[in-house]
């Protein structure tokens, strides 16, 4: 039933989309001229026909001002379109802060990441909206804490939880103001992938996308579950990476308007499990463990994926003109099939609020903005990156709700970020007792729940969100991450006068996050993806070194 489900096609609502919106801006053009006309030809008898010939006069007269208004704007929009920086952003899946050549590995060979972070700017307090995909994705694109966005946990197939119509995305935006807009990779903002019950790509602003609900099944290799505009295409050859840069390189030289900046965001479906890497990258790591050998290779492979990427934008000589951006969406997973992921020293990992679930690589290009080989430790989030890119871009943000996120376009000239809210997370069902965390300069404070401990499961349950209503903070932790990055000494007990000013500000935060998520019905996780899985061999590996 699932696979006939996932086989419903909306294939004919791409072109018309894009045709409606063509002919949209020509009737308008025809519109003004034919009101032009008539304008002309009624305001010769408005003279001898009176008052009401006139007032009629009057009326057409402002129709035709609101018309060369509307005219004025198309073409101003046209011509700043023209100017404005095309945009890349490219996502990891649970690449850690340590998983990086340039961010200190000292076994992993990134050597493109590595080139591209020498040519720009890299970031050392860079975040993930959240501590898991789905959240982290969500925050990413609307601008807005994922909790209030109601994405309080990674989606599995069929879940009712999804990042609901009236939310605003980044790419909805920018294509409303202008930009060509396209997604390829894992989507994974809402359950119902591909069906008509919960918005799709295009339903959030991507005019084009080849995308997957989560993860690329039955693993990276030769793929079977990406889907093109609404249309499965079935079982692919080759590996994940090289196949959403095959996708986003195609639409970057054919299929993409060239006469509209572009958005294009990229998401590599890469270091997530279940891992499958070609041989001739796994050979660069020899070890007894496989999955070692796997997991390291797997980051060159989407390291020579996005190597391609960045030579492709410059054959097409756009280098000059876009901002490129490379990031990840949480910490390394660190499981027990893959153990081998690195958060840099950061503690905990993917799944905890503790920096090592939260903080990610994060490294940025924008010619003539960001130089060559710079390092910022200004503390920027995934949320942040909506009001960035909208602020490049010369785009409104909306101000009809709360955004957390902050435009970080003043790290390019070594300025903090002015924000009007803290940097903020809330996770229900994190791997450790803290649920909530929250950071203001080079402090950051933790808080438990005075509710008891979720299962660690995908399932949505009454418990949870009725706990999301009413469950109140308390047991703060306090750290002071400039000076104790690796979160070791709470310094709750000795800084009484900072931890009541800072509870009082996360318990505002807190509440206001609460009050707006919506809450779900009960549903229990069918594993549909999980049945879909193909491990590789060295699943059997010995967990001895799980942690
Ligand atoms: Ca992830």
């Amino acid at each position: 039933m699932h696979n006939f489900l996932l086989i419903c096609s909306r294939s004919s609502h791409h072109a018309p989309r894009d045709e409606s919106g063509a002919s949209n801006s020509a009737c308008t053009g025809a519109a003004f001229h034919a009101g032009q006309r008539l304008a002309c030809h009624r305001s010769h008898h408005a003279e001898r026909d009176g008052y009401f010939g006139r007032g009629f006069a009057a009326l057409v007269c402002l129709a035709s001002f609101l018309a060369i208004l509307q005219l004025t704007q198309l073409l101003l929009a046209a011509d700043d379109a023209a100017s404005r920086p095309n945009f890349v952003i490219v996502l990891c899946d649970d690449l850690g802060y340590g998983d990086l050549a340039c961010y200190g590995h000292d076994k992993l060979k990134t050597p493109n990441i590595d080139q591209f972070a020498r040519e720009g700017l890299r970031l050392t307090s860079c975040y993930a909206a959240a501590a898991n995909c789905s959240p982290a994705r969500t925050g990413f694109m609307t601008g807005r804490t994922p909790y209030r966005v109601g994405v309080h946990n990674w989606i599995p197939m069929f879940s009712p939880m999804h990042v609901r119509r009236q939310e605003i995305t980044v790419a909805t935006l920018l294509r409303n103001s202008g930009y060509d807009t396209c997604h390829v990779g894992k989507w994974h903002l809402n359950g119902d992938f591909n069906l008509p019950s919960q918005p799709q790509p295009w339903d959030h602003g991507f005019n084009h996308w080849f995308s997957t609900q989560n993860n690329a099944l039955p693993n990276h290799r030769n793929p079977n579950n990406f889907v093109r505009n609404g249309k499965p295409v079935g079982q692919l050859e080759g590996y994940a990476s090289q196949l959403v840069t095959d996708e986003a390189v195609r639409w970057l030289k054919e299929w993409r308007d060239e006469s509209k900046p572009f958005f294009i965001y990229i998401c590599y479906h890469e270091p997530h499990e279940p891992i499958a890497t070609d041989d001739k990258f796994a050979k660069l790591y020899p070890a007894d463990d496989p999955s070692y050998s796997a997991h390291h290779g797997n980051i060159t492979q989407m390291d020579g994926a996005f190597g391609r990427l960045v030579k492709t934008l410059d054959e097409l000589d756009l280098r000059k003109d876009t901002f490129v951006y490379f990031t990840s969406d949480n910490g390394p997973a660190i499981t027990g099939i893959h153990p081998h992921g690195s958060t840099g020293g950061f503690r905990e990992k993917k799944g905890h609020l503790y920096e090592g679930g939260i903080r990610v690589p994060g490294i940025l290009q924008w010619p003539g903005h960001t130089k060559a080989n710079t390092v910022s430790d200004e503390p920027v989030s995934g949320v942040d990156l909506l009001p960035t890119l909208c602020e490049i871009a010369g785009v409104g943000v909306p101000t009809d709700r709360v955004l957390d996120g902050a435009s970080f376009a003043p790290v390019f000239t070594k300025q903090a970020i002015k924000r009007a809210r803290p940097l903020y997370w809330q996770y229900l069902r994190a791997s450790t007792v803290p649920k909530v965390a929250m950071r203001d300069g080079d402090w950051k404070i933790l808080a438990k729940l005075d509710a008891p401990e979720l299962r660690r499961t995908a399932d949505i349950v009454d418990e949870e969100m009725k706990m999301l209503k009413t469950a109140k903070l308390k047991s703060f932790e306090l750290y002071n991450l400039k000076d104790d990055p690796a979160e070791t000494t709470d310094l709750a007990p000795s800084e009484s006068q900072r931890l009541m000013e800072m509870i009082a500000r996360l318990n505002g935060m807190y509440e206001e996050v609460c009050t707006e998520s919506p809450v779900w019905p009960a549903w229990e996780w069918p594993r549909y993806e999980s049945q879909r899985i193909g491990w590789p061999s060295y699943r059997n590996r010995p967990r001895a070194s799980k942690k």
